[in-house]
């Protein structure tokens, strides 16, 4: 009797020491599933995006970005991390709607209720990880063991996949309140302060992509004009270990590789031949971008002189011995664009050793971490 009747007793003594009753009336149906629409719309934006980035800098062998639009990248990267940094507000809001479910009675009712369950708490601790480790990636902290590429990239599809089911499972909830008015006052006002602090985050970033905004962008861990020669830099030259290297007279740049000829430019060489001027941004995968005037080489009249093919995958390669953004693949559709450049000079100066002197690619529509500078060799395969 006393073994059959405690485990009873000690339950109903736990669940006086938790919190059961919320008394907040701002928590509803209807602002839970508001702000599940508005989340689900930026986890979208999120995902796609993100899928573009990962992508674009890890194409399967078939796949051939085009290099146009221009500033295509410079606008879904843009989206990503400005629209990932607006869904805090929304997230957390989210969760304190919510989070009395927690502690429903009983925890699980059937199989069917522990599977939704779980998928919840997949969709809550995968959504705050990829809002916290964006945050953290942005912000040059990395405090994990893991490499964030590939958590965050995985994770999202897990993130997306628990989203999907979630959906589809309060899909009757979402259809009473979509389109009807929270009636309300106080939780109007609820679901406006959040909006509000979505909207001040993005005022406050958006200008690290968005230059006539610049000086708003109080929140942003890069403002645009801050920087050698008025850009941002990621890798200094002396980060990256080649400030000798790049004023050593055997500096050479050599195009090599599956080539008729064999090139190979001293400096001044390279600054005698045909120079263009382009604007492209410097678009970085950290959201902050930048518009800028280069002039040097074409890539295109390069690889053409040397006798390269035109179907040719083409390697951008750096004198910096490590690092992972050394080497830069450069495909067809990439290399032949009259835009794409080896450039010499940055808004009509010579470049910054920390910009990449004496030689960097810019190309246009490629994240930042494509765009290799301090390059030695152009390797075509
Ligand atoms: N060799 C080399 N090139 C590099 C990098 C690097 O670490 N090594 N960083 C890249 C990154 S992350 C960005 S955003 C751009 C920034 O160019 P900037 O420093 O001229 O603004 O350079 C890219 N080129
Ligand atoms: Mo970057």
């Amino acid at each position: 009797m006393i073994l059959q009747s405690s485990p009873a007793r000690f339950t109903s003594r736990l669940l006086k020491t938790i919190p059961t009753r919320f008394t907040s009336r701002l928590r509803s149906e209807g602002v839970a599933a508001k702000l599940g629409v508005w989340l689900g719309v930026s986890f979208t934006v999120a995902f796609v995006t993100g899928l573009f980035s990962h992508f674009t800098q890890h194409p399967p062998a078939w796949l051939l970005w085009p290099s146009r639009p221009v500033n295509l990248y410079r606008v879904t990267q843009g989206l990503h991390v400005i629209g990932g940094l607006a869904t805090v507000p929304l997230l957390l809001a989210k969760l304190w709607t919510v989070y009395p479910k927690l502690w429903q009675w009983p925890p699980l009712r059937s199989a069917g209720h522990a599977a939704e369950r779980l998928f919840v708490l997949l969709l809550v601790a995968g959504a705050l990880f990829q809002l916290v480790s964006g945050l953290f990636n942005i912000a040059y902290y990395y405090p994990y063991p893991f490499g964030f590429l590939q958590a965050h990239y995985w994770t999202a599809y897990i993130v997306y996949g628990a989203l999907i089911v979630h959906v589809v499972n309060e899909w009757a909830k979402v259809r009473r309140h979509l389109w009807t008015r929270v009636e309300d006052p106080g939780r109007r006002r609820f679901l406006h302060t959040v909006a509000a602090a979505s909207g001040l985050t993005v005022v406050l970033t958006v200008g690290e992509a968005v230059t006539p905004l610049e000086r708003l962008a109080l929140l942003a861990p890069r403002n645009p004009g801050v920087g050698p020669q008025g850009v941002p830099v990621n890798r200094s030259a002396v980060a990256a270990g080649v400030t000798e290297l790049i004023d050593d007279p055997a500096y050479r740049l050599v195009v090599t590789g599956a080539v008729r000829r064999e090139l190979s430019f001293t400096y001044a060489e390279l600054a005698r031949l045909p120079q263009h001027t382009v604007r492209l941004p410097i678009a970085c995968v950290e959201g902050w971008s930048v518009e800028c005037e280069w002039t040097g080489v074409r890539l295109r009249d390069l690889i053409e002189s040397a006798g390269g093919s035109p179907e040719a995958f083409v390697s951008v390669e750096s004198l910096e011995q490590r690092g992972s953004y050394r080497v830069s693949e450069v495909r067809p559709p990439h290399w032949q664009d009259p835009l794409t450049l080896l450039a010499l000079s940055i808004n009509g100066q010579v470049l910054d050793p920390d910009h990449g002197h004496p030689v960097r690619l810019i190309a246009p529509n490629r994240p930042g971490v494509m765009q290799t500078k301090w390059v030695t060799t152009v390797r075509v395969s």
